[in-house]
C-alpha cells in the first residue's frame, strides 16, 4: 500500500474542473497528453487487478490516441483474448482514475481487490506498447511505476500498432496450447500473416502498384518491416509507402489517414494519388483502413468500411458454399446504424447473407460476431474485422474435400482465419484480405465499387445543451427521449424518398451526430439538415 502511495505521488492525477470527470470511453481514455500521466498510472493498478483476477493471465495495456492530433494521448485495457476490455470494468477503470487523493485511491483499490475477490498475493502479468506520439515515453514510465508498486510482471514491447499489441495478447495467453495464436513477438505477427498471405493467394497475382498512406504514425515503420517477411519468390507485391514520416511529430494525422479520406471525402493533397492508382489509408494506430482512388472522369471514389464488410461477405460465402458447408456454417454480418442503406440491402438480397446492427463501437460488433461461424464486422469509418469460430476452423482443417475446388476453397479459408487478425481491426490485415480478394477476382477498384450504388448520405455535428438528454432504442437507431423528437423525425424522412435518419448522442465528443440518406445528394442533405433543426 505505501508503496502504490508513493508511486502515485510521483505521477499525480491532474483533477478537472469541479463537477467533471475523466470516463473510460469507446477509446478507452483519450484527451490532451498532459492530462494523462495520473490517468495511466492508475489504469496501470486496474490492469494489474485484472491479471490478477483472470488467474495471472496476461493483460494489454495500449497507449494511444488512434486519428487524434499529435498533443492528445490516450490509453485502454485489452483483455486476455486481445478483445476490449470487459465492459463491466470500465466502470472500475473511471472509478480508480477519479479517486480524488492518493490515500483514497489505495483505499479504493483494496476495496475493489476486496470486493471482486482478488487475491493480491497471486502472480500477475501486464504487457505494453505504445504509437509513435512523443508523450508516450512518460505515460509508459507512469504505467510502469505502477506495476512495479504492486509486483507485476511486465514486458515494454515499445512501438507497436493497436491490433499488434492485442495479437501480442492473444498469443502469450494462448501460447503452448491447442490454440496457440502464434509466436509471442512482433517477428511472430509479421511471420503469420506473411505465411497467412502466400496461403491464401494460391499462386493468384496481386495486380499493379498500392499506394498505403500510413498518416504519418507507428502503421508506416511497421508496413515496412511487414514487407521484408513476404518471401518475394511466391508473391510479388508492389507497395509505395507515403506519410511514413514518424520523426516529425506535428505531422501525425495531419491531413491524411483514414479519418482525413473518410470524412473530407478526398484523396490525402500531398500524396499526389496517380489517376487510377490504387490507394488506401491507415489511421495513426494502424487499427482502420479506407481504400480509395481518384478517376481521370469521375473524380474521387472511396471504398469504405462497408464495402469491404461487404467483398469479404461476399469472398468468404462464395467459398463456404465451393466447400460444399453452406448448411453448416453459419456466416453473419454486423454493421452499425451508419452502414450506408445499399451496403445492407447488397448483403441481405444479393449475398443472401442476415445483417445484425448493433450500437457504435467496436466492441458492440465484435460481440454480436463472436455468435456466428463467420461473423464479418466493420464500421463505415473502416474499423474492424472478420472472425472465425475455433469450431469452424477446425471444421475446415479436418474436413475431407471430395474435389480439387473443394479442397482449394477449405484450404484459403483456413488461410484466411490466419491472414485476418481475430482480436480486433488491422489495417495491415485487413490491406492484405482485400488484395487477396482483388487478385482472386482479378478485380480493379473500379470492379469492386460497381458491386452496388451508395445512396447519398450525409453526417452532421450538431452542438447541443446537454447531449445526455439524447437516449437512443433499436441500436441506436431511434430516440426514446427528449419526448416527440422521434415522432418529429418520422415525419421529416416520410417526406423523401428511399431515406433514413436517426440522431444520437456521440460516444467521444461533446455533441449529437445526425445521419440520413436518401435517393439523391440534396434530399439527403436536406434532410439532414431538418433532423439537426429537430433536435438542437
Ligand atoms: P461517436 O463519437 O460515438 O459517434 C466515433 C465513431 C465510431 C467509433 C468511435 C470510436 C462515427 C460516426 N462514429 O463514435 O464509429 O469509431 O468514434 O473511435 O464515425
Ligand atoms: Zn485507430
Amino acid at each position: 500500500n505505501d508503496q502504490i502511495a508513493a508511486a502515485s505521488l510521483k505521477h499525480p492525477i491532474v483533477l478537472l474542473d469541479k463537477g467533471q470527470l475523466y470516463k473510460y470511453g469507446t477509446a478507452g481514455f483519450r484527451m490532451n497528453a498532459d492530462l494523462l500521466e495520473g490517468v495511466t498510472f492508475r489504469v496501470g493498478l486496474l490492469a494489474a487487478l485484472r491479471s490478477r483476477k483472470l488467474n495471472s493471465q496476461a493483460i494489454g495495456v495500449m497507449i494511444t490516441a488512434s486519428h487524434n492530433p499529435a498533443v492528445d494521448n490516450g490509453v485502454k485495457i485489452v483483455d486476455p483474448m486481445g478483445d476490449m476490455l470487459e465492459q463491466d470494468w470500465e466502470r472500475f477503470a473511471t472509478a480508480l482514475v477519479n479517486a480524488p487523493s492518493d490515500e483514497e485511491l489505495v483505499e479504493l483499490y483494496n476495496r475493489l481487490a476486496t470486493d471482486l475477490k482478488i487475491d493480491l498475493k497471486i502472480p500477475a502479468k501486464v504487457i505494453y506498447g505504445r504509437d509513435t506520439r512523443p508523450s508516450g515515453h512518460k505515460l509508459v514510465t507512469a504505467l510502469a511505476g505502477a506495476l512495479d508498486a504492486t509486483s507485476t510482471e511486465h514486458v515494454d514491447y515499445k512501438l507497436l500498432t493497436t491490433p499488434q499489441l492485442h495479437y501480442l495478447v492473444r498469443a502469450t495467453n494462448s501460447e503452448g496450447t491447442p490454440l496457440s495464436y502464434g509466436k509471442v513477438s512482433e517477428v511472430g505477427y509479421y511471420e503469420k500473416l506473411a505465411s497467412a498471405l502466400v496461403r491464401a493467394l494460391k499462386g493468384k497475382k496481386i495486380n499493379g502498384t498500392l499506394t498505403v498512406d500510413c498518416a504519418n504514425g507507428v502503421g508506416g515503420p511497421k508496413l515496412h518491416e511487414f514487407l521484408k517477411y513476404i518471401p518475394k519468390d511466391k508473391v510479388s507485391f508492389d507497395v509505395k509507402v507515403v506519410n511514413d514520416d514518424v520523426l516529425r511529430p506535428e505531422v501525425l494525422n495531419l491531413d491524411c489517414g483514414a479519418d482525413y479520406v473518410k470524412t473530407k471525402q478526398r484523396a490525402p493533397p500531398n500524396t499526389k494519388t496517380q489517376p487510377g492508382a490504387r490507394s488506401c489509408s491507415y489511421d495513426g494506430d494502424a487499427d482502420r483502413i479506407i481504400y480509395y482512388w481518384v478517376d481521370p472522369e469521375t473524380g474521387f471514389f472511396m471504398l469504405d468500411g462497408d464495402r469491404i464488410s461487404s467483398l469479404a461477405a461476399s469472398f468468404i460465402g462464395d467459398l463456404v458454399e465451393s466447400a460444399g458447408l453452406r448448411d453448416d456454417i453459419r456466416i453473419g454480418v454486423v454493421q452499425t446504424a451508419y452502414a450506408n442503406g445499399a451496403s445492407t440491402n447488397y448483403i441481405t438480397q444479393h449475398l443472401k447473407l442476415p445483417v445484425t446492427c448493433t450500437p457504435t463501437g467496436v466492441k458492440h460488433l465484435h460481440h454480436v460476431a463472436q455468435g456466428f461461424d463467420i461473423g464479418v464486422y466493420f464500421e463505415a469509418n473502416g474499423h474492424g474485422t472478420v472472425l472465425f469460430s475455433p469450431d469452424a476452423l477446425d471444421y475446415f482443417r479436418n474436413k475431407a474435400p471430395q474435389s480439387p475446388a473443394q479442397k482449394d476453397a477449405l484450404d484459403t479459408l483456413v488461410a484466411l482465419g490466419d491472414l485476418i487478425n481475430q482480436t480486433v481491426g488491422d489495417a495491415i490485415s485487413d490491406m492484405l484480405l482485400v488484395e487477396v480478394i482483388l487478385a482472386h477476382k482479378s478485380w480493379t477498384l473500379r470492379d469492386w465499387a460497381m458491386t452496388y450504388a451508395d445512396l447519398p448520405n450525409r453526417l452532421v455535428r450538431v452542438e447541443v445543451e446537454n447531449k445526455d438528454l439524447f437516449q437512443t432504442t433499436d441500436a441506436e437507431r431511434r430516440l426514446a427521449s427528449p419526448e416527440g423528437a422521434q415522432d418529429e423525425i418520422d415525419n421529416a424522412v416520410k417526406k423523401y424518398k428511399d431515406a433514413r435518419s436517426f440522431a444520437r448522442a456521440s460516444g467521444t465528443e461533446n455533441a449529437c451526430r445526425v445521419y440520413a440518406e436518401a435517393a439523391t445528394r440534396s434530399e439527403a442533405n436536406e434532410l439532414a439538415e431538418r433532423v439537426a433543426r429537430i433536435i438542437e
